[in-house]
């Protein structure tokens, strides 16, 4: 009895750490970061100037997530889903970060040009779930 209430405690222990651990951060010459929850994406600014712009993302969720980016003048919401992938259509994609996993972080290096953006994660059903953000880049 008393044993099997320590193993309890013990595997409690475990789990609390583990969700404790902090995301790893992005790269620190990010100009831009992204950070992608359970359900949700949130930046830290909501435009740059057009030129090379990195993009760091980190996944703070408890699951595998994604990264698009795509150039579209439809709002954040209203991208057109395929519903027998549960995906985004990626009409307008000007880079990804295919796979981050949970509390690991990424990167990409992109060239942007001035216009509107929407950052969402592709992983099936996410974008529904409210996985998309808008973004926009101002010319130079
Ligand atoms: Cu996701």
């Amino acid at each position: 009895m008393i044993t099997r209430f320590a193993a309890a405690l013990i595997a409690l222990a475990i789990v609390a750490v583990s969700c404790g651990a902090p995301a790893d951060s992005a790269p620190a010459d990010s100009q831009v970061v992204a950070e992608l929850a359970d359900y949700k994406i949130t930046v830290n600014v909501p435009s740059v100037k057009a030129g090379k712009v990195k993009i760091g993302v980190r996944n703070v969720g408890t699951m595998e997530h994604s990264f698009q980016v795509l150039k579209t003048d439809l709002p954040p919401d209203k991208l057109p889903v395929d519903g027998a992938s549960a995906k985004a259509k990626e009409d307008g994609k000007v880079g990804e970060i295919a796979s981050i996993p949970a509390g690991k972080s990424a990167a990409v290096n992109l060239d942007l040009t001035p216009g509107k953006y929407v950052f969402i994660c592709n992983v099936a059903g996410h974008y529904q779930l409210g996985m998309h953000t808008g973004f926009t880049v101002d010319a130079p």
